[in-house]
C-alpha cells in the first residue's frame, strides 16, 4: 500500500500556480520631437533596467509600435505635424493597441489643457521636468496594472491555469510552430470522475479543493513548456510537447495514480477522487479541433470502461 499524499502538501504553495510576474524587462517607446528630451528620458528608464526605443517624429511611432511591440508608450504632448493627443487618438483606434498604457509627458501645467489631452484615453499626465524616480515609478505602476489585467484575461482565477480561450490560442500557436519544425505533440483531456457526487456529498468547497489540487499536480509535474489549461469546470486540457501519445499516456497515468492516493478532508470525513483521461497526438490529428475531438472520444471511452483510467 503506497503512502497517501496529503492534499496540503500539494496546496501549500498555491501562489506558485499563478504565473509569476514577467521577468522580461519592460519595453517602453518614447515619442518626443526633441531628441535631447527623448534621450534623457530613455536614459532614466534604461538605467532602471527597461528596454527603450526613441522616435522623434509621431509618424515613426506607428511603425515602431508594430516592430518594437512596447509594453508602454511615453508621448510628448507638443509636437509638430501631429500632437501627442492626436497620436494617442490614432493609436487607441487600433484594436491591437487598445490596452497599451500611454503616459503623456509635457511641460504643460494648465490643468484644463491636461484634462483635454487625457480625454484621448491616456493613463497619466506627467509634467516636465520629471525626476528619475517619478518617471520610473509612473511607468512601473502602469506596466504592473497592465500585467494584472492581462493575467485576469488569460488565467482561470481559481487555479491560476490558462483559461479556455487562452488554452485554445496557445495550442493553436504551438501547432503552427510544430508544422514548421516537424515536431510531434500529444494532447490529454482530463475529467474528474463522479464530480457531481463529490459536490453533493462533501460540498462545493471540498469540490473546489479537488480541482485546485489536480491543477497543482499538473503544474508541478508536467514541463514548464507544456500548455496546461482549465478547459471547463472539472475538465483540463494539456498539450505535452515533443512526445508521442504512448509516452503521454504513461505520464498521465503516473499522475492518475498519484492523484487517486490523495486524501481529501471535509466535515471530518476523508475521501478520495479519481480522474479519467483521453489522449490524442499531432500530426496524427492535424489541428486543435481534431486533437480535441479525438482526445474527447478517448476520454468518453475511458469513462465508459469504468473511469480512473487513461485511454489513447
Ligand atoms: P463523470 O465521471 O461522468 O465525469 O461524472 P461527473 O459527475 O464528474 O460529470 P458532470 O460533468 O456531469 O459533472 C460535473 C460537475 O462539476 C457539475 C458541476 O456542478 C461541477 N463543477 C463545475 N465547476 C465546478 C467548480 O468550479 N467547483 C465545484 N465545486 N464544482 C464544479
Ligand atoms: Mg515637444
Ligand atoms: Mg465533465
Ligand atoms: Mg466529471
Amino acid at each position: 500500500f503506497t503512502k497517501p499524499i496529503k492534499p496540503l502538501d500539494l496546496m501549500l504553495a498555491i501562489d506558485e500556480l499563478t504565473t509569476p510576474l514577467d521577468e522580461e524587462p519592460l519595453r517602453v517607446l518614447v515619442v518626443d520631437d526633441e531628441p535631447e528630451a527623448a534621450a534623457y528620458h530613455s536614459l532614466i528608464l534604461e538605467e532602471a533596467g527597461m528596454i527603450v526605443q526613441q522616435v522623434n517624429h509621431p509618424a515613426d511611432a506607428l511603425a515602431a509600435l508594430d516592430r518594437f511591440s512596447p509594453d508602454l508608450l511615453l508621448i510628448d504632448v507638443y509636437m509638430p505635424v501631429c500632437s501627442g493627443e492626436e497620436l494617442a487618438t490614432i493609436i487607441r483606434q487600433q484594436s491591437a493597441h487598445i490596452g497599451l498604457p500611454i503616459i503623456y509627458l509635457s511641460s504643460e501645467t494648465d490643468s484644463q489643457k491636461q484634462l483635454s489631452a487625457m480625454t484621448a484615453g491616456v493613463e497619466a499626465f506627467i509634467t516636465k521636468p520629471v525626476t528619475p524616480d517619478e518617471l520610473v515609478s509612473a511607468v512601473q505602476l502602469r506596466a504592473e496594472r497592465l500585467h494584472l489585467l492581462r493575467s485576469l484575461m488569460t488565467q482561470d482565477s481559481m487555479t491560476g491555469l490558462y483559461n479556455h480561450s487562452t488554452t485554445t490560442d496557445m495550442i493553436g500557436k504551438a501547432l503552427a510552430h510544430a508544422y514548421r519544425e516537424g515536431s510531434q505533440h500529444a494532447m490529454a483531456m482530463l475529467d474528474i470522475d463522479h464530480f457531481k457526487t463529490v459536490n453533493d456529498t462533501h460540498g462545493h468547497l471540498a469540490g473546489d479543493q479537488v480541482i485546485i489540487t489536480l491543477a497543482r499536480l499538473l503544474k508541478t509535474r508536467l514541463r514548464v513548456s507544456d500548455i496546461i489549461g482549465r478547459y471547463g469546470g472539472e475538465e483540463f486540457v494539456v498539450l505535452l510537447k515533443g512526445i508521442t501519445a504512448e509516452r503521454a499516456a504513461e505520464l498521465i497515468d503516473e499522475l492518475r495514480h498519484d492523484f487517486e492516493l490523495v486524501d481529501f478532508h471535509a466535515g471530518g470525513e476523508r475521501f478520495r477522487c479519481t480522474f479519467s483521461a483521453g489522449i490524442s497526438s499531432f500530426p496524427n490529428q492535424p489541428s486543435t479541433e481534431a486533437l480535441r475531438l479525438s482526445a474527447d472520444q478517448a476520454l468518453y471511452l475511458a469513462k465508459r470502461q469504468g473511469r480512473n483510467q487513461v485511454v489513447i
